[in-house]
């Protein structure tokens, strides 16, 4: 026993071996997961991916260094991937994420100048659609689908003069030396997946359990880093953690005690998987010591990688009560789960939200009179909703300001300018019925209202849409309850942004409502799936 590895900062909390009771639980849930059709797997594009890369390296070090042989001959790169993919979590919703790593004479711009073309000509004729190229954001970027399956794909350099065949990972610091900001972000997600699943005790139990998280966590509507919720990253690192403290444990105890030592944890002590590492670069690493921003965040959850970031730093007060009450449901269910009395299914039930969730919603609506301008629009007002989230949390009249982890996309016909009015300010009298498949994410966005006169004789234009919903539970006794105030410093934040000022103004518009539950005419009909009845009017006592 004294042998054997220790993982995390603190020892397991139980080595206990599984019993048979265990063993029948994780597969009831093994089974439950693949009812829900969470397992799917796409190598081929890999493989073909690892290829174009290579010959990608190949064409740049010929044209750089068109004598030498030698190194055109051993040219090559190598495909990393990061994400769900690289979790093992990977789903019907899900893209691949994956990184290019190459010798240092190939930069970002031979990247962007050739890897299209020769992606295009080098895949299957067709294989290749709905190529985006991103030069300039965070982690700059090319996104496609290759046979239906969507991709990212980011690239770094690292400073070698060839990448060796045996090249297997990126976990050694020192290869950041001599790489600039968007390099060090591109090789992040990796270097912290790979941490990850190199830090728990089990590889198998642990996606397994992670694969039931995430489910849950998407379910209950508390999967979504820019809304104030963990992103995938933090839900895995908080699975890894509790796989740590169980190290011989079924999958199902891992689920059960996830809801448990998560739900109980002394915040704001940080999740870590391992002690804070220093590095070689002069950046900055985690440290509420140091730091006072850092010691803000209300559950930090760290990146293992060097240099160790927050991957929650966007939870809010309200949030964090909302994770924390979603946790608590978690426990109840899967302790019942374990002894029999209820099925895994009962876990994954979809959230209440709209149905029962609210007697006042916020609704937050981006509205753009083109598509491209509504991307880049509906993009930002999405970044910024956390931040309307906080100022509605200081208002005295409201306990918690909860909004929805994912906003609403409505297209909407409009024969004048009224009507764009009337959408901008949240109307859905116009919105177009969906087609169907585009939606792309977890929960379908079902049918939306029907369009009754879409009169061929006027030309009408397309207004895009994009709705985000803020539930509000008031303060014991709260009378009254004006906004204006929150409202308009949201605005004023929104608006005051360059490109709005520079290009984006005379195209788009931001609109902030209120919407009451009962009054169901107000919530629209595609937040509700087949089979959920509305909230219905009942007696509107005090508000
Ligand atoms: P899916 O299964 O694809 O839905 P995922 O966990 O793979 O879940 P993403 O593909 O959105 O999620 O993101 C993969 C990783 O890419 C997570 C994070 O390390 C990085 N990432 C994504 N979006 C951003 C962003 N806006 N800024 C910085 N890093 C990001
Ligand atoms: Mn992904
Ligand atoms: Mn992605």
């Amino acid at each position: 026993m004294a042998s054997e590895q220790v993982y995390g900062v603190t020892p397991p909390i139980s080595v206990n071996l599984p019993t048979e009771a265990e063993k029948r639980a994780s597969d009831a849930l093994k089974d439950e997961l693949r009812r829900q059709k969470t397992f799917e797997s796409p190598w081929q594009v890999l493989d073909s991916l690892q290829l174009i890369c290579n010959e990608f390296v190949r064409k740049v070090a010929a044209e750089k260094e068109p004598k030498n042989e030698i190194l055109i001959k051993n040219a090559r790169g190598k495909v990393f991937t990061y994400g769900s993919f690289r979790l093992g979590v990977f789903g019907p919703g899900s893209d691949i994420d994956t990184l290019i790593v190459a010798p240092k004479y190939v930069t970002r711009e031979d990247y962007f100048k050739y890897f299209p073309d020769l992606l295009v000509s080098m895949a299957p004729a067709g294989a290749i659609t709905d190529l985006t190229v991103v030069t300039d954001a965070f982690v700059p970027i090319i996104k496609f689908e290759y046979s239906d399956i969507s991709i990212d794909l980011i690239f770094s350099r690292i400073i070698q003069k060839q990448i060796s065949p045996d090249f297997a990972d990126l976990k050694d610091s020192s290869l950041l030396r001599g790489l600039d900001e968007a390099e060090l972000r591109s090789l992040n997600g990796t270097r912290v997946t790979d941490e990850i699943l190199a830090l728990v005790p089990e590889e198998a139990t642990f996606k397994l359990a992670l694969r039931a998280i995430k489910l849950w966590a998407q379910r209950r509507a508390v999967y979504a880093n820019i809304m104030g919720f963990p992103g995938g990253v933090a839900w895995a690192m908080l699975v890894a953690r509790v796989c740590q403290l169980y190290p011989k444990a079924e999958t199902s105890v891992i689920v059960n005690k996830f809801f448990l030592v998560i739900g109980q944890w002394r915040w704001p002590q940080p999740v870590l998987l391992k002690p804070i590492g220093s590095g070689p670069l002069p950046v900055r690493v985690w440290n509420p010591k140091v730091y006072k921003g850092d010691s803000f965040h209300l559950m930090p959850v760290i990146t293992p990688a060097y240099p160790s970031m927050c991957a929650t730093f966007n939870i809010t007060r309200s949030s964090m009560t909302i994770i924390q009450r979603e946790l608590r449901r978690g426990l109840e269910i899967s302790e019942e789960i374990m002894v029999g009395k209820r099925p895994w299914s009962d876990l994954f039930v979809k959230h209440t939200f709209f149905t029962q969730g609210y007697r006042y919603y916020i609704s937050v609506v981006s509205a753009s009179k083109n598509k491209e301008a509504h991307k880049v629009w509906s993009g930002y007002v999405e970044s910024k909703v956390r931040m309307l989230v906080q100022k509605l949390e200081q208002h005295s009249s409201i306990a918690l300001a909860h909004p929805f982890n994912k906003g609403y996309d409505r297209r909407h016909l409009c024969k004048n300018d009224h009507e764009i009015e009337q959408v901008q300010e949240g109307s859905l009298e116009f919105v177009i019925k969906d087609e169907g498949k585009d939606q792309k994410s977890e929960e379908k966005n079902p049918k939306l209202e029907e369009n009754q006169d879409s009169s061929a004789s006027t030309s009408p234009v397309e207004v895009y849409t994009t709705t985000h919903y803020i539930g509000i539970e008031l303060e014991e006794g709260a009378k009254s309850l004006d906004l204006s105030y929150q409202v308009d410093e949201f605005k004023v934040l929104c608006t005051s942004w360059k490109k709005y000022e520079d290009e984006l103004r005379p195209l788009v518009s931001l609109g902030v409502q209120h919407v009451r539950n009962w009054q169901s005419f107000n919530l629209p009909d595609d937040v509700f799936e087949a089979g959920e009845t509305k909230p219905q009017k009942k007696s509107a006592k005090g508000l």
